[in-house]
């Protein structure tokens, strides 16, 4: 089976939980991180392990950049969590393995009724309408610091309200208190491909015809949330912060 987890975001225990409740089998299961597999939650380092065990499959988040620029010395951010990680003495083969992540990746389902997925961090852009040429234009671009900032990158990975010309607010509230000419991104998107994606915890676990959120703030107390493609099922591992 497929699985498609949303923000696990240091949350190596409930990441533990999933696992043993869908039963995964890295022999035969595929789990897909939608972004921000570490910071801000209690454990990165182990839910970064955790998930490189599975086979290190995902989209890059903002918080996976962050990290990155953050060890490079690009970034100063004193509320990061990853202390314990960048003290590993495999800090930097663990974080590569966030490197090389994708932006944008196309998922196919099957023609007996397996829906296919474009899977994305945070959201797409409105004028991205040739998705497969954007996908093999940024995940096939050197994954180097200038990559990290690029702006496309940046967009898809933290995009949750925009314009139609793709100008992005800081909003992160639930999509009804957006601020006109800001919109949810989704309500810009035009495509019949279901686009998976993370990022948004203040909206939480959502599903629409054509798009659905998996972030439901785990890392904030809320749930972990994954979603299975074959069996378009959703399994919720409720958060076990003290
Ligand atoms: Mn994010």
């Amino acid at each position: 089976m497929r699985w498609i987890v949303g923000d696990i975001q240091g949350c190596a225990r409930e990441l533990e939980a999933l696992l043993e409740r869908i039963r995964f089998d890295a022999a035969r299961d595929e789990l897909w991180a939608a972004g921000d597999v570490v910071n801000r939650g209690p454990d990165s380092l182990a839910a970064l392990r955790m998930w490189i065990d599975t086979g290190a499959r995902g989209v890059i988040g903002n918080h996976d950049v962050n990290a990155l620029q953050i060890r490079a010395g690009e970034r100063e951010s004193p509320r990061h969590t990853l202390h314990e990680l960048f003290a590993a003495p495999d800090a930097d083969e663990l974080l590569g393995k966030l490197r090389e992540l994708p932006v944008l990746v196309h998922l196919p389902g099957s023609e007996s009724g397996v829906r296919d997925v474009w899977l994305v961090h945070g959201g797409l852009h409105p004028r991205w309408t040739d998705l497969p040429e954007v996908a093999a234009r940024l995940n096939g671009a050197v994954h180097d610091g200038d990559w990290l900032v690029d702006h496309e990158v940046s967009f898809a990975t933290r995009v949750r309200c925009c314009t139609p010309a793709g100008q992005m607010d800081r909003y992160t509230g639930p999509p009804e208190g957006a601020t006109p000419p800001f919109v949810p991104w989704d309500e810009l998107y035009r495509g019949e491909t279901l686009v998976v994606h993370g990022h948004w915890a203040r909206r939480g676990f959502y599903r629409t015809p054509r798009t659905m959120g998996l972030d439901s703030g785990c890392v904030y107390g809320g749930e972990l949330t994954a979603w299975c493609q074959e069996e378009d099922r959703i399994v919720r591992i409720a958060s076990q912060a003290e």
